[in-house]
């Protein structure tokens, strides 16, 4: 059965729309289209899970920080210390349990999208590329560097784009380095060599 037959799209957005403030719940919306157009772009059978995914990446946006780290504390969610330092990082990791806890998803690829979506990782499926770069190039995103750039080649090369996102964020966070999340670093590189290995 399909990730659509199952959820109630309507539904979901109704309660976002609570938790979510105005920017972010529009931000949300755009996430969700363009999920579903790389999703199409990219051949998926299931463009549900994609806009699924991209509809509650940021489900844990909105809870202030402090809280965050409560939260996780509760509920044995691991936090590094450079979580610690910058607690919106754990809006990824809280987003896996309140899409869970709160909207009911059991689907693992869906959840693992929304674990991934603001570092990355070495390895993602493409679903989890999908919604990372989605989120990145959604129409209301406007600050980012080379973003008709990255917009064309987003459907076209998954890799690529994933290369080009990353070296341009680990760019924009090189100003403070004792930041930057391992997981940031080992996606960086791990697309890096991916793409020196098809174009050498
Ligand atoms: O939640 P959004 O704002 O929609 O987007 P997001 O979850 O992708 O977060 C984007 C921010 O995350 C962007 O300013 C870059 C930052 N970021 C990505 N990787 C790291 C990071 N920030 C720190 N400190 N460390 C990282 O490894
Ligand atoms: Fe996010
Ligand atoms: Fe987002």
């Amino acid at each position: 059965m399909s990730v659509s037959e199952n959820y109630n799209f309507k539904k979901i957005e109704r309660k976002l729309s609570k938790y979510l403030d105005e920017d972010r719940y529009q931000h949300t919306l755009g996430v969700m289209m363009t999920s579903a157009c790389l999703a199409m772009a990219h051949g998926f059978e299931d463009i549900a899970k994609a806009q699924l995914a991209g509809l509650l990446h940021d489900c844990a946006k909105c809870i202030p920080n402090d809280k965050k780290l409560k939260i996780c504390k509760k509920q044995n969610i691991s936090v590094s210390a450079i979580e610690e330092e910058n607690p919106f990082l754990l809006h990824a990791k809280l987003g896996v349990y309140i899409a869970k806890a709160k909207y009911d998803v059991a689907d693992a690829d869906v959840l693992e999208a929304i674990r991934y979506h603001t570092t990355g990782r070495a390895g993602m499926s493409d679903l989890e590329k999908i919604v990372y770069i989605a989120d990145y190039i959604e129409p209301g995103r406007y600050k980012a560097a080379h973003l008709p750039y990255i917009r064309k080649i987003a459907f076209e090369n998954l890799d690529l784009c994933m290369y080009e996102i990353l070296k341009d964020t680990l760019e924009y966070l090189e100003k403070s380095p004792n930041n930057i999340d391992l997981e940031t670093k080992e996606a960086y590189l791990f697309y890096k060599s991916k793409i020196e290995t098809i174009y050498s």
